[in-house]
């Protein structure tokens, strides 16, 4: 007869075949929890909520009884690009093939807004989303799509006033009254302070504008998610998952109180909030973080007192992680975000963007698009991961890290209140600086091979396949905005313009009122998105982030290991002769604010040597490079992650010429398709670093670029 087995028994085991402790085999993970190898019953000991059950609070194991066997997820597949008919055409084809639910990108141009007419977004126009500069546009956008039936997501942060009161009044010329419009709006500012940056006005201000619209969508528009709370941003910039969590969550909080202060009542909002997290590839732990998001995010709703049990419940969109798609051997793309797809599916998600293969480089074409959105329908219709509620539940390990991830994002969510709540913390600057602190190290660990990519960092490929891929004509776009904004300007009557946009100054100014009840009445009388932001402009002013670095975080990752410091050396060296600290700036131009490329090169330049000058985001090229001779940079690196940089580089290199700076160097990197190497080169460029650049090779050729210079 054998033994009961046991673990000790499995130790011994264990250790005879891999010839060391198991200990050896616990995988230390970036959110702090170490995953062991093996998961027992014991595992289980003192965990709660083990025996919930979906569909009831706190609602760890779905929001809904019968989750998927009821109904699906909902396939929402976020697109938008260039003009409102082009990508009218493009929703329209997608419902025809399976897509469930609209998702609305829009152009940079108009997340901060600003009409597409405006001097500083020439080269953001129809880039990276769809340029809406009045409910004109946003007619085009839904025409032939029934509002009544259709639920339309949209992203939008910053020109949030202005983008829902044009949605509302298109869909009220469409027939479809707002009380019968479903959907959502992003509407979530304070994680745009922290690390996405498509904000306009300063914190305050910007709170104020949140729980206005909570506050309308409650009372006007019962059908609609009066925000999506969101982490995906978060995890995009580098945070681990338990930060994801933590800071998401106590982002509600905060939304919860602002909208208290309007002096609704929990109930009548609260079930109309809803979240937004990003899916990596750490498969079963992304699967736990839903199921602790929902039980976190009932605990701190029953703070607030609320009656129904629907206000305690977490509903979420998920979409796969953007930062997992590698340019280099891009359909190794399609199947990161299948299994990404799976673990959003297991871990109870109510709605899902699939990535498409391509989106590291560019816009999805329409067979990426295809096949984005196929991976969800097979999954729906051909895996059976419909067929049971929950299905990871119980799993020793599963259930464990649904724990940990808890604990470890409610001690954080404890830190967050003890600095008195988000909006103070993000004004301390500490949830960036651990967000970023995490993408330095991770990218170290990229960079020196500890953490495997397919196709990157291993199994290289020696020649990549060529790739086609969407490229926009952002001249022709905007021509023809320009040409619809001048003709709406035309026809409109200018004094109910000017009345409805004074209106809504002085409620900005005071406060009494409701601002996009305000917006509303502006936007009917066909006032522009950004004269409608404008108005608010002038009451609240723009907000401007000082940037700020984080240090010896890659340095450190890296030691006193020989690559390292050979560098360390050469450039120590390189200063010597130049008798004064390398200076590199590195900029972001335009409207993209997706500084975590950015942040990750000053802070690990700064750790090799370099002496770092930050630029502001936001820059026209010639304020770039009005900065750059300022601080007598050497070198100046752009950062783009929008699809600006065939315009603004060329500009850039054309802006220090004209101020007798040619001497400065430009580099590039970011989101730049191999397609563009050649143009930027030919426009004065020195070198481009595309997606997937080791930066100890990326801060080499810089220095060669610098030396060689030095020599010429
Ligand atoms: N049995 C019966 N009814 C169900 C079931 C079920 N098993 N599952 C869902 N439903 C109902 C829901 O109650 C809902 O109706 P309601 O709005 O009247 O309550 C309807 O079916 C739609 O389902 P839901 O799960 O709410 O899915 P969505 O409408 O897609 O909303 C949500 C998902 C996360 C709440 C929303 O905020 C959203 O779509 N976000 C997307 C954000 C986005 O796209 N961001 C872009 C980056």
């Amino acid at each position: 007869m054998t033994d009961k087995p046991t673990i000790d028994s499995w130790k011994k085991l264990a250790e005879r075949e891999i010839k060391a402790s198991p200990d050896t085999l616990v995988w230390n993970t970036p959110e702090g929890i170490d995953v062991k190898p093996l998961y027992t019953a014991d595992d289980l000991a003192g965990i709660d909520n083990l025996d919930s059950m979906p569909g009831l609070a706190p609602f760890l194991r779905g929001p809904r009884a019968t989750m998927y066997t009821g109904r699906p997820w909902t396939i929402r597949q976020y697109a938008g690009f260039s003009t409102a008919e082009a990508s009218n055409s493009f929703y329209r084809k997608a419902l025809a093939a399976g897509q469930q639910g609209v998702s609305v990108a829009f152009d940079l141009a108009t997340h901060r807004g600003y009409d597409s007419d405006h001097p500083r977004v020439e080269g953001d126009v129809g880039k990276a989303g769809v340029a809406i500069d009045s409910v004109e546009d946003m007619k085009i956008l839904f025409d032939g799509i029934p509002l009544e039936k259709i639920s339309v997501s949209m992203t939008m942060n910053g020109a949030v006033i202005p983008i829902l009161a044009s949605f509302i009044v298109a869909g009220e010329e469409q027939g479809v009254p707002r009380e019968q419009l479903s959907g959502t709006i992003q509407n979530d500012i304070l994680k745009e302070f922290m690390v996405r940056n498509t904000y306009i006005y300063p914190p305050e201000p910007s709170m104020r504008i949140v729980a206005d619209i909570i506050e309308y969508t409650a009372k006007e528009m019962p059908k609609f998610n009066s925000i999506s709370i969101s982490g995906y941003h978060m995890q995009e910039a580098g945070s681990t998952l338990v930060q994801e969590l933590a800071f998401t969550l106590a982002d509600g909080r905060e939304y919860v109180r602002a909208a208290l202060t309007k002096g609704l009542n929990v109930d009548e909002f609260a079930g109309r909030l809803s979240f937004f997290f990003a899916i990596g590839m750490n498969f079963f732990m992304e699967a736990a973080k839903l199921r602790a998001a929902r039980l976190l995010w009932s605990r701190i709703m029953t703070e607030f007192e609320p009656k129904k049990a629907s206000s305690l419940m977490l509903r979420t969109h998920c979409q796969t992680s953007g930062v997992s798609l590698q340019e280099q051997d891009p359909y190794n793309n399609i199947v990161r975000t299948a299994f990404e797809a799976m673990s959003a599916a297991l871990g109870g998600t109510q709605s899902l963007h699939t990535n498409s293969f391509d989106e590291a480089i560019a816009l999805p074409t329409e067979f990426s698009a295809r096949i984005a959105r196929n991976t969800q329908l097979i999954l729906q219709h051909e895996t059976g991961v419909t067929k049971v509620v929950d299905p990871l539940a119980g799993s020793y390990y599963v259930e464990s890290l649904t724990n940990d991830l808890a604990e470890k994002a409610w001690a954080l969510i404890e830190e967050v209140e003890a600095m008195g709540g988000m909006t103070k913390a993000v004004a301390s600057g500490l949830p960036k600086r651990m967000i970023e602190e995490a993408a330095t190290r991770r990218q170290a660990a990229v960079d020196k091979g500890e953490e495997v990519i397919v196709g990157v960092n291993k199994y290289r490929l020696e020649e990549e396949d060529h790739l086609d891929i969407l490229e926009i004509d952002n001249s022709a776009v905007r021509l023809s905005q320009i040409a619809r904004i001048e003709r709406t300007r035309r026809q409109r009557d200018p004094h109910r313009v000017e009345a409805a946009l004074a209106a809504l100054e002085k409620i900005a100014r005071s406060g009494d009122g409701n601002m996009l009840a305000a917006a509303v009445e502006a936007s009917r009388a066909r006032a522009t998105v950004g004269e409608i932001s404008d108005a608010m402009r002038r009451a609240f002013g723009d907000h401007a982030a000082v940037p700020e670095v984080v240090e010896n975080v890659y340095g450190q990752a890296y030691d006193d290991e020989p690559e390292f410091q050979t560098l360390v050396s050469r450039l120590e060296q390189f200063a010597g002769s130049l008798g004064e600290k390398p200076r590199i700036m590195v900029a972001k131009l335009g409207q993209d604010g997706h500084d975590r490329g950015a942040k990750i090169i000053a802070s690990a330049f700064g750790d090799i040597g370099f002496e770092v000058i930050a630029g502001p985001l936001f820059q026209t090229p010639g304020e770039a490079a009005d900065t750059a001779i300022a601080f007598r940079v050497h070198v100046v690196g752009m950062s783009s992650l929008a699809a600006g940089h065939k315009t603004l580089a060329p500009q850039l290199v054309a802006a220090l010429k004209a101020k007798g700076a040619e001497d400065i160097i430009v580099v590039v990197g970011g989101v730049i398709p191999r397609q563009d190497y050649q143009y930027l080169l030919d426009h004065g460029v020195s070198a481009v670093f595309g997606p997937g650049t080791n930066v100890l090779d990326a801060a080499r050729a810089v220095l060669d670029l610098m030396e060689g210079k030095r020599r010429n």
